[in-house]
Order: structure tokens, then sequence, then C-alpha cells
């Protein structure tokens, strides 16, 4: 026998065990109004935390130091007893109404992707989503599952709005898109990345191109009508047609597509591209040895339990835009969570 020898406390073990633990005490406080009661007023104590939540003392004491535990909490001790309030962060990041709140995909990791995991191995061991065993409805369309009532759809429309507060003006930023003034953003859903386009590039006129009942949502709840510079163009890229532009967005929709359907979505994109123009993708990359980053490992892992899709390096983005007939393909990793491929025509 070798020599080798094992930590008796094995660290990574016992913190990625917990992992799920400390997601859903973030999620929870979250989705009870912690962080919103603790905004802009003074510190409170559990008590007055819980009365004003309709919550149980017993419970939110506990809910409220493990968030102080995980630094989503500070805590101070006075005469009057612990007293709570948010850190900088919980401030930005964990209130519904600050412009970088990411409380809307927390929500929808805590009520909905966190529900497709539960069936990670079934996933695993088929090759396909949940849907059927997570929310009896048909895996088929992935989008007609997604998207089963409209309170699904609205959570997933925000849920992905909240993304780009943190990382659209990167991918957007990555490379000079100043020449193009025609912009389609297809699968544009909730329009964040095309509200951050326009104020990037302000003198482009971005069309969001989605489903009727998106675009409807999208109009009615997330862009106003004095946002002159969006449009709307209702669709499905797959059986209807796509208008001509200069630039086509496709954020974060290849990953929910398996190579075909891709390389005929990008077929149709090329088509209808003006000479000149070209097609961002936005998407998480992995390394081409797909060693990493872990989040896209994990994203990927979650494309299949909820999509038709998967993660992709860099290369096998390039390959799908070459077989589509764009070139000149360029590559820029912004360090975040999302990174951006230009292809021209
Ligand atoms: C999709 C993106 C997402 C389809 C389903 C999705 C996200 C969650 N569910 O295009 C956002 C990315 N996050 C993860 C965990 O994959």
């Amino acid at each position: 026998m070798g020599s080798t020898e094992y930590p008796d406390y094995p660290q990574i073990i016992v913190q990625y065990s917990n992992g799920f633990l400390i997601s859903k005490v973030m999620f929870t406080a979250c989705e009870l109004g912690v962080f919103d009661l603790l905004e802009s007023g003074d510190p409170l104590s559990s008590d007055a935390i819980a009365a004003h939540l309709g919550a149980s003392t017993m419970g939110m004491k506990r809910l409220l130091d493990a968030c102080v535990g995980l630094e989503l909490l500070a805590v101070e001790m006075t005469q009057e007893g612990a007293l709570y309030r948010n850190t900088e962060i919980s401030n930005v990041y964990l209130t519904k109404s600050s412009p970088k709140s990411q409380y809307h995909i927390m929500m929808y990791y805590s009520n909905t992707v966190y529900l497709c995991w539960q069936y990670l191995a079934d996933a695993v061991r088929e090759g396909r989503n949940q849907y059927e065993r997570v929310f009896g409805v048909s895996s088929e369309d992935p989008f007609g599952a997604m998207y089963r009532s409209d309170e699904e759809m609205l959570k997933f429309m925000a849920g992905q709005n909240s993304v780009w507060s943190i990382c659209g003006r990167d991918v957007l930023a990555a490379f000079d898109l100043s020449p193009f003034t025609q912009i389609y953003d297809l699968g544009g859903g909730g329009g964040a990345l095309a509200q951050e386009y326009i104020s990037l590039y302000p003198n482009s006129t971005v069309t969001i191109y989605d489903l009727p009942k998106v675009v409807q949502a999208a109009k009615e709840r997330f862009v106003s009508p004095e946002e002159r510079q969006i449009n709307f163009h209702e669709g499905d890229f797959f059986n209807d047609s796509i208008p001509e532009a200069e630039l086509y967005i496709l954020s974060k929709i290849l990953h929910d597509w398996d190579d075909d359907k891709c390389k005929q979505l990008l077929a149709k994109v090329y088509k209808a591209c003006k000479p000149g123009g070209g097609v961002l993708l936005v998407e998480s990359l992995l390394n081409e040895d797909k060693s990493g980053p872990a989040e896209t490992q994990l994203y990927s892992l979650n494309m299949l339990v909820q999509t038709e899709g998967t993660e992709r390096t860099a290369a096998e983005y390039s390959q799908l835009l070459e077989a589509a007939g764009f070139g000149v393909i360029q590559v820029k990793r912004t360090g975040k969570l999302y990174d951006a491929v230009l292809g021209m025509k």
C-alpha cells in the first residue's frame, strides 16, 4: 500500500455538502423580505423583524443568525439585545428595489431551478430535462414547459433580466459595436440587455424578438413606451422569419439547444444578416479542455435538467458560427459569468 494520507477533516467535502444549505438561507431571507426591511432603517431586533414579516420569533432568530454567520447580515449587541442590519453587499444585491438586485434570479433558483435539481440523477441517467417528473408537464418543448404559466414566464424573465445589471456592460463592451445601429436581440425576453445596449451605444435601435406572450409581458412590465430606441417583434425564431439587421444578439440562446437546432438558427440569422453585419453570442464559456470554470460546468448541468442544451467552449461556438457561414470570429472572456463571441458576415 502507498502512504497516502487522508485529512481527518476533509474541508472540501464538508463545504460542498453544506453548499445547498447556504443557498437556501440566502434565498429564504430574500423571499421573506429580510433585506428589504433592513434596507434603509435602523438596525432591528429579531423579534421586531419577525413581527414585521409575519414570521415566528424562533425561526426568524435562527435565520438571522445564519445570515450573520454567512456575512449577509451584521449584528451588534446592545442593552436591548442583538440588533441586525444589512451589509453593504446585501443592500446592493439582495434588496428587491436596488438597481443591481439579484432578488429575482434567486427566486427563480429557489422555486424552480432548485426543484429541477432534485432529479439531477435522473437527468444524468436519461440525458434529458426533468419537467415531466418535477412539474408534470411535457418536456418535449422546453420553453413550453418553462413558460407553463404566465407566472412562471414572468419569474423567468425577471430572473434573466437581473443578471444584466451585473454582467451586461462587460459583454456589450467586449467589442466595439458602435458601427452597428440596427440590432435584433433574438430571445431578448424582459429587455434588460437591450436597455444596457442603448445606454452604451446611444445611436442604436434594438428590437427585442421573442414569443408573442413574452413580448406582451415585456411591454407591459419591463420596458416603457418612452424607451423609444427599443422596439418589439413577435415571433418564434425557429419557425417564423427573421428580419434584416446589422447585428443580431443571441444571449444565452444557443446554450438552450443542441448542435442541430443551433445550426438551423444560425443559418437563418446568417441569411437575414446584412453583409458586413454580425452576430454576438453572449454565453458562459467553458475552457477548451472543459476543465472549468466550475460555475459554467454547473450551468451546463442546469441546461441538462432544464433545457435541450449545454454550455460550450469558444471553439465549439466558433464551429457552429462557421458552419452557418460566419467568418472572422473573435472571442472575449470578460472574467465574469458571461463572455462574448462575435462572428461577422
Ligand atoms: C436559460 C438560462 C437559465 C434557461 C434556463 C435557465 C438560467 C437558469 N435557468 O437559458 C440562468 C443561468 N443559470 C443557471 C443555473 O444555469
